[in-house]
């Protein structure tokens, strides 16, 4: 079998990448420098593949790969044409974080979920009279420099974006109407749900042949292989229109004399209710997804079995028939951190190894993964630094199992003595890890159901009472804006350069000052700002057993930006209160009541590296019942409103519709489970970066919250009573600004918002507040904004009450 990649990370090993790319807009380096680190990356990203047979190129890119794919074709809205931007990377820029013009700002693109992924891809924008044009410069300049490193002889695999998947995620624009309203997201943003709109299928047929004709260009570089990318394949919500579309764009595409080798690659879950489909698509050879994410059932042929950890994958042979001679498997868990169980694979492979001309590969990028372990050293357990893999280490494992397998004949399969060296070592490194994992206790599973609590009626009635609010209370979604001594001194704090004592005063002067603020304009549920998270999941996290912190853990979100997941290693436990403090100093420093503010369980996991060994609901139910200890001890130090957000409650959901009503179920049982327990009195918010809840209201009314927060534009005020009265959803605030842009609303534009919320809404189920958090803001908008927003809200309260 041959070794490849789908692709790797560039961000950095220090995230070099983003520095330099945050240095080049702020002006401090020029773009050869910032050229000179993007050399830097891909040449970084050869010598991890150094021992690997077929060397991918292409999955470079300075901001993100749909926006290259969208610069490539030439699929650039009017409204950055007249920017006098003829340099493409400073147009890209453009497209991605929008510019500024004498005529007034251009709006940038709008960002999008990667699959279930935590990544963002930038959208592009295309209309019905689009024509694209190839603008290859960029595709040349990652090919020779590859070949510049590698010799002329090293076979180049190109990775692209097919056609069908990138029409499939970006959005048409009828008659080149105005920009989408999206920025830059905070937190969830859209996941991807809105795509696949049928008019985009129309424009497959022009956009295939730009692609025919850079397949054409690739064979001329001299490259032996291109990665053609489908993911949606892995959908089984696939009209039959864009099946059929897809296998006649690929029929074209395979009529050009003379191309590269062609590799459709399918990933993030088995591809089996389109293997029909593609076993018919003329291509060379096509790659297959055999781990999935774990979110969804394990129904599937290609799926693992979630039983131990690393499991093998479960490969039935029989559906792979039909599908080309060439195959390639994605063996590895491409977004998980754990070693593979290499003797289980490596028997399932010597099954297969001799019918057929095998690839080995991870089943996705490793742009979802750390570099590499090298940079991790004191922060995570030894014992469990044994246990995992990042790229780099991913890379190695599939080298050992191309190893192990070439060396038998079809008869012995006896490798090496250094071969069996290496896979001994391997074997003891994750019984080592076991061994920790065991002693620390791995193996609780958790009751997975949760008490209901009393019908919301009389809830509400209790809550009301008890908390006195007006109509239309307003409130914020809780973070308030992290300046740069803030972050200073939690920096300072955890190198051990402060005492905690000090830091505790700061923290507590922020807080107090917060409050104050708030008291100022006149909210009536306030928050204490979170002055002491960076990331919301990484602060629970360091808070919680189970969880390890990395040091160098890095994974790109978009553009620049990066998070930081922790690995759930063993059972999750709360070994002591997280928040009680600040939130009961915050309540000491008012008589308004103060919410308590908590990461939801399926939030915390999905942003984290799971485990392999248990279920991934386990860990999310595990997650739930140490966060109800938290929420129970706020309730009895006098809590009366506690939040618990879902940010990444839609992005869970597994991609497959067949596996939707199993989360559905799992998903908002284990959000019941916190609360489970908690007096009628004591009022239970959520909040959710979205408002597409489509495919997933049923889950989103089982959570059974009392109060929902939502990202909600003014064209989807409408959307308010289908989640009200079908849904049965319970009280809601839908955002009535967004936090994403800077711009201030008038009191007047943002009365204008509630008065339409009240066409859908009875005025006892709506609150008033921000779309999100308002951390990434500065102070003065926030200040300015709010202000706006009480007097509207207090305007409407006046008009409700004399009966307008
Ligand atoms: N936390 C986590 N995942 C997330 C979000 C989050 N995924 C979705 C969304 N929110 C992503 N948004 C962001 C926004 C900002 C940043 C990262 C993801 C960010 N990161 C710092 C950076 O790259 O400079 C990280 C540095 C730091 O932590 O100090 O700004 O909220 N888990
Ligand atoms: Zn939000």
């Amino acid at each position: 079998p041959k070794t490849h990649t789908l692709g790797l990370p560039r961000i950095g090993e220090r995230r070099e990448l983003k520095k330099a790319l945050e240095s080049y807009w702020n002006g401090m380096i020029n773009r050869n420098q910032l050229r000179e680190v993007g050399l830097e990356m891909q040449r970084l990203s050869l010598r991890y593949q150094r021992e690997l047979d077929i060397v991918t190129v292409g999955d470079f890119s300075y901001y993100d790969r749909m926006l290259d794919t969208a610069l490539l074709f030439d699929a650039v809205p009017q409204r950055f044409r007249g920017l006098g931007l003829y340099d493409r990377l400073n147009l890209g820029f453009a497209l991605a974080r929008g510019a500024t013009h004498s005529d007034g700002d251009v709006e940038p693109l709008a960002m999008r979920k990667w699959f279930n992924t935590n990544y963002h891809y930038i959208v592009p924008e295309l209309d019905s009279r689009c024509s694209f044009r190839l603008f290859p410069e960029d595709v040349r300049g990652q090919i020779r420099t590859a070949r510049r490193e590698l010799g002329p002889d090293t076979p180049l695999k190109y990775a692209l974006i097919g056609p069908a998947t990138f029409l499939y995620l970006s959005s048409l624009r009828e008659t080149g109407g105005t920009g989408s309203a999206a920025g830059a997201a905070c937190c969830a943003g859209d996941a991807c749900g809105a795509a696949g709109q049928a008019g985009a299928l129309e424009l497959l047929p022009r956009l295939t042949t730009v692609y025919a004709e850079l397949l054409g260009l690739l064979a001329q570089e001299g490259v032996a292989w291109v990665q053609l990318e489908e993911p949606i394949l892995v959908l089984d919500s696939l009209s039959p229109e864009w099946l059929q579309g897809i296998e006649v764009s690929y029929r074209e595409l395979q009529e050009i004399p003379q191309a590269p080798k062609t590799l459709l690659a399918t990933y993030f879950e088995f591809a089996n209710e389109n293997l029909e489909l593609i076993a018919r698509l003329p291509v060379d050879a096509v790659h297959l997804d055999l781990v999935g994410s774990g979110w969804g059932q394990q129904v599937t042929a290609g799926a693992k079995p979630q039983t131990t950890q690393g499991s093998a994958i479960n490969l039935d042979l029989s559906r792979l028939n039909g599908l080309p001679q060439q195959l390639s498997l994605g063996v590895l868990d491409g977004r998980g951190v754990w070693k593979a169980d290499l003797d289980a694979l490596l028997e399932q492979l010597r099954l297969f190894a001799h019918r057929r001309e095998l690839l080995l590969a991870p089943s996705c990028s490793l742009l979802h993964l750390p570099y590499s372990l090298e940079s991790e050293h004191g922060l995570v357990p030894e014992p469990l630094l044994a246990g995992l893999a990042f790229a780099r280490e991913k890379l190695a494992e599939l080298v050992l199992l191309r190893q192990a397998l070439c060396a038998g004949d079809d008869a012995g399969f006896t490798p090496t003595g250094e071969t069996q060296q290496a896979l001994a070592e391997h074997r003891a490194c994750r019984a080592r890890c076991r061994e920790y994992q065991e002693q620390q206790g791995c193996n609780a599973a958790p009751a997975q159901t949760a008490p209901a609590r009393s019908p919301y009626a009389r809830r509400a009635k209790l809550q009301h009472e008890k908390l006195q609010l007006p109509l239309l209370p307003s409130t914020t979604i809780g973070s308030f804006p992290q300046t740069p001594e803030l972050r200073r001194v939690r920096r300072a704090f955890r190198r051990g350069e402060i005492t905690g004592t000090a830091y505790t005063a700061t923290i507590r002067e922020e807080i107090a000052r917060t409050i104050k603020e708030q008291e100022e304009i006149g909210l009536d549920v306030l928050v204490h700002g979170e002055p002491e998270r960076n990331d919301m999941v990484e602060y629970f996290a360091g808070h919680l057993d189970g969880f390890a912190e990395t040091g160098f853990g890095w994974v790109q979100s978009y553009g620049s930006r990066c998070v930081k997941p922790a690995i759930i290693w063993c059972d999750i436990t709360r070994p002591e209160p997280i928040t009680l403090e600040w939130i009961g100093y915050a309540q000491s420093c008012t008589d308004r009541p103060v919410k308590g503010m908590l990461t939801g369980p399926v939030t915390m996991v999905k942003w984290s590296f799971p485990r392999v060994d248990i279920p991934v609901r386990d860990q999310v139910f595990q997650t739930a019942a140490a966060l109800a200890q938290e929420v129970r001890d706020l309730e009895a130090q006098g809590t009366s409103i506690i939040q618990i957000d879902e940010a990444a409650f839609k992005e869970a959901q597994p991609l497959k519709r067949l596996d939707w009503p199993g989360y559905a179920e799992w998903a908002s049982a284990a959000f019941r489970r916190c609360s489970a327990g908690v007096q009628d009195s004591t009022q239970i918010h959520t909040h959710m970066c979205y408002s597409d809840f489509s495919t997933l209201l049923d889950a989103v009314a089982a959570m059974d919250a009392d109060v929902l927060t939502i990202e909600t534009s003014r064209s989807e005020m409408a959307l308010l009573e289908s989640l009200h009265q079908e849904a049965g959803l319970h009280e809601l605030g839908p955002g009535v600004y967004d936090i994403h842009s800077p711009l201030i609303p008038s009191t007047e534009q943002l009365a204008r918002r509630i008065r339409i919320a009240l066409g859908h809404l009875p005025p006892e189920r709506l609150w008033i507040n921000p779309d999100c958090g308002l951390k990434t803001r500065r102070w003065d908008e926030v200040r300015a904004a709010l202000r706006n927003m009480q007097q509207a809200a207090e305007l409407v309260r006046a008009e409700l009450q004399s009966g307008e």
